[in-house]
């Protein structure tokens, strides 16, 4: 089977279960079409969508003294690249990088980072590894011994449960080895209101973002959803500590979908997101129960997003 249509089989299996589930859910990660990534790239440059500039901004003004705690020789394991944008300010602040490593499931993503970074930093081994990074997988050996620090930047942390994320960071220390380092972004508990503007801007962009899912389940999994019949919800969870997406029914209705039916009562939603915020303690915490030590925290100057380097 191609790639394509392996994707296309666990995306109709996981919406099986996530429309029969009650409440009914979606996994956030099939948010990424190529028009999903195009989306939540416009996203982060909305004025409400604070994460990927005040992450910027902590790694440019810090970064002397990220270079200082990290020193020479690294070679930064980047999971889930993106673009490449925020591995090429790392790599420029570093000292003489060894290499880069950029870890995707979807080769098409990591090609992009990969030609970005081989344009910046020409003489740079650039060795990408297809894998999905929240499991275990294997790093080239080409690293030889150089002193590894994984990159996972942009609060994507936030995606997953608490406890997924404790044992997403135990199993990158085990794949980065012994004295590895991690350089993690994590964005931070704050006001609601500021919350839930920047997961439910004026323009609209992240109700496109999150509507694309619908398109996307017609497109590829043959689904019959009306997108005038949904409307994005983003809620702040206070309990939880965390950002929800929803996309929620207008009126009661019936959605077919590899050979199934789905009804929906008016009012009722699909969960399509969590985008859990931390307390610099609670993350700590979690980071130790992961078997790593929170050597630092680097924040901006109203301590809305968190930059940490952790150490094994
Ligand atoms: C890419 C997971 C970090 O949770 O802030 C942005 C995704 N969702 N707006 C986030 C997202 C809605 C984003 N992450």
């Amino acid at each position: 089977m191609s790639g394509e249509a392996a994707q296309r089989v666990a995306l109709i299996a996981d919406a099986v279960t996530g429309l029969s589930a009650v409440p009914k859910t979606l996994p956030c990660k099939w948010l990424y079409d190529a028009a999903g990534a195009d989306l939540f790239e416009a996203i982060t440059r909305l004025p409400e969508y604070y994460p990927t500039r005040t992450e910027v901004g902590i790694l440019t003004d810090q970064a002397d003294a990220i270079a200082a705690a990290i020193g020479p020789g690294a070679a930064v394991v980047e999971f889930g690249p993106g673009d490449g944008a925020k591995a090429e300010l790392l790599l420029a602040a570093l000292p003489a990088p060894a290499a880069y490593v950029p870890v995707d499931i979807a080769p098409e993503w990591l090609e992009a980072a990969a030609s970005r970074i081989a344009a910046a930093r020409p003489g740079l081994p650039v060795l990408p590894v297809v894998a999905d990074f929240a499991q275990p997988f294997a790093l080239p050996a080409r690293l030889g011994a150089a002193p590894r620090l994984g990159f996972f930047p942009g609060s994507t942390i936030g995606n997953f449960e608490p406890g997924e994320a404790t044992l997403f960071l135990r199993r990158a220390r085990e794949t980065l080895g012994r004295g590895a380092r991690m350089l993690l972004g994590a964005d931070l508990v704050k006001d609601a209101a500021v919350l839930e503007a920047a997961y439910d801007d004026a323009a609209g962009v992240t109700a496109g973002f999150n509507l694309n899912l619908l398109r996307r389940l017609n497109r590829e999994a043959g689904a019959d959803f009306d997108l005038g019949g949904f409307r994005h919800r983003a809620v702040w969870n206070a309990a939880a500590e965390r950002v929800e997406m929803h996309l929620v029914a207008q009126r009661a209705q019936t959605v077919r979908l590899a050979g199934r039916e789905f009804r929906f009562a008016e009012g009722e939603t699909i969960h399509t997101e969590n985008s859990h915020k931390y307390r610099p303690e609670r993350l700590r915490g979690l980071a130790e129960a992961a078997g790593w030590r929170a050597a630092t925290m680097w924040t901006d100057e109203r301590a809305w997003f968190s930059v940490w380097l952790l150490e094994g």
